[in-house]
């Protein structure tokens, strides 16, 4: 046989719930790996492109890119996994042949990513089918899917021992807010931060920061439910931009005299962008974009801010390298260096997946987390 059949939450077209069906998935081709997803986790990634506002959102579409797994089959030449392995697929491939994988500048591969971003396996054709129609691939994991076909290169091999249903949350937003800290703002010790949005992503800007030994760090949301995980994480200061008279980059100015030394908006609002930008300290604060903003949305300030020395960046997967570094994390989280169990707010089965959604808009939730 050359296809299995997989149930999978199906996105048909934008903003109408996911629809659970059993699906056809082909065998993994050359260079392909078949994997077995354990648990996988709804970031709000998901959501955004289920929403319609994403560039490269395709429908239909098995969405789903923040997972853990196991190798139930491999593709002609697969020689770095093998049938049994424990896997992270990853949305940030590392072939290490190319000019970004090469550099130690950049996680950003090209290897895969433009056949990824058309929701198509690197052969330009999908491995998934429903009724005989063609169904797309999504980030290059599709882990909304109990068997997904994933390129070689976009897998990393992790210790069979670890917790699938912690660990699925080092496929994109625990490492995403990690990395964030240590490889994009470079944040040292007695540094200041300022967190935008504490979801999956922020409250794991948090933890880095933490980790860093950073002074003070404040934590920024809209919903005060938020707060006492931050403060967990170690936020010493959690503001509510809703309770001040002035914009929160007044106000953030004021409690710092000159501003924060790194800021990162975790939101993707692009007016959150601005605020977190104009709450960089003069002279040198930094300003990562972390958030996703939808299509036709820009960012904006006065050039003065820039030329009076903040810089505007951003990050994708926290500028790690998924298949050399990965492991190390997933190590760091076994020996209790890297905390993922206060992520996990909700814990339920592929067919109350579109609940995961609604508590995530509802803001109850940090991660649900889906197991097959
Ligand atoms: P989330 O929905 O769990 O959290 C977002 C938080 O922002 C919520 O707590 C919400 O209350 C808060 N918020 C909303 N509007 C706000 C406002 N105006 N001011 C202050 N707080 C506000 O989302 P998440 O899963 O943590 O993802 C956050 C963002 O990061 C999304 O845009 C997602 O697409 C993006 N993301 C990017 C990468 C990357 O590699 N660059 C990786 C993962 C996620
Ligand atoms: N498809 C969107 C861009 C989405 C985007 O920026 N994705 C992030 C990861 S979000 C994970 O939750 C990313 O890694 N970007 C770099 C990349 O190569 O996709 C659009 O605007 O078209
Ligand atoms: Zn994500």
């Amino acid at each position: 046989m050359n296809t299995i059949k997989s149930r999978a939450a199906v996105a048909f077209a934008p903003n109408k719930p996911l629809k659970i069906v059993e699906i056809d998935v082909q065998r993994p081709k050359k260079g392909e790996v078949l994997v077995k997803i354990t648990h996988t986790g709804v970031c709000h990634t998901d959501a955004f492109t289920l929403s319609g506002a994403d560039l490269e959102g395709l429908f239909p579409v098995v969405l789903g890119h923040e997972e853990a797994g196991v190798v139930v089959e491999v593709g002609e030449g697969v020689e770095s996994v093998a049938v049994g392995d424990h896997v992270i697929p990853l949305y940030t491939a590392e072939c290490g042949e190319c000019e970004f994988c090469q550099s130690n500048k950049s996680n950003l591969c090209v290897s895969v990513r433009a056949t990824q971003g058309q929701g198509v396996m690197p052969d330009g054709t999908s491995r998934f089918s429903y009724n005989g129609e063609p169904i797309y691939h999504y980030m290059g994991c599709s882990t909304f899917s109990e068997y997904t076909v994933v390129a070689e290169v976009s897998l990393a091999k992790i210790n069979p021992k670890a917790n699938p249903q912690e660990v699925c949350l080092l496929g994109c937003g625990v490492t995403t807010g990690i990395g964030a800290v240590h490889n994009t703002a470079k944040v040292q010790a007695g540094d200041s931060v300022a967190v935008f949005g504490l979801g999956g992503i922020g409250l794991a800007v948090i933890q880095g920061a933490k980790q860093a030994n950073a002074g003070r760090i404040f934590a920024i949301d809209t919903n005060p439910d938020k707060f006492a995980l931050a403060k967990e994480f170690g936020a010493t200061d959690c503001l509510n931009p809703n309770d001040f008279d002035k914009p929160i980059q007044q106000a953030l100015i004021e409690m710092t005299k000159w501003g924060v030394d790194h800021t990162f908006e975790c939101i993707g609002n692009v007016e959150v962008m601005r605020q977190a930008l104009e709450s960089a300290h003069r002279g040198w604060g930094q300003s990562v974009i972390i958030g996703v903003a939808g299509v036709g949305q820009e960012i904006g300030t006065r050039p003065f801010q820039l030329v009076t020395g903040r810089t505007w960046m951003g990050t994708a997967f926290g500028g790690v390298k998924g298949r050399s570094q990965l492991p190390q994390m997933v190590e760091d989280a076994m020996a209790g260096k890297i905390r993922l169990s206060p992520f996990v707010t909700h814990t339920m089965p592929l067919d109350k997946i579109n609940d995961a959604f609604d508590l995530m808009h509802e803001g109850k939730s940090i991660r649900s987390v889906i197991h097959y």
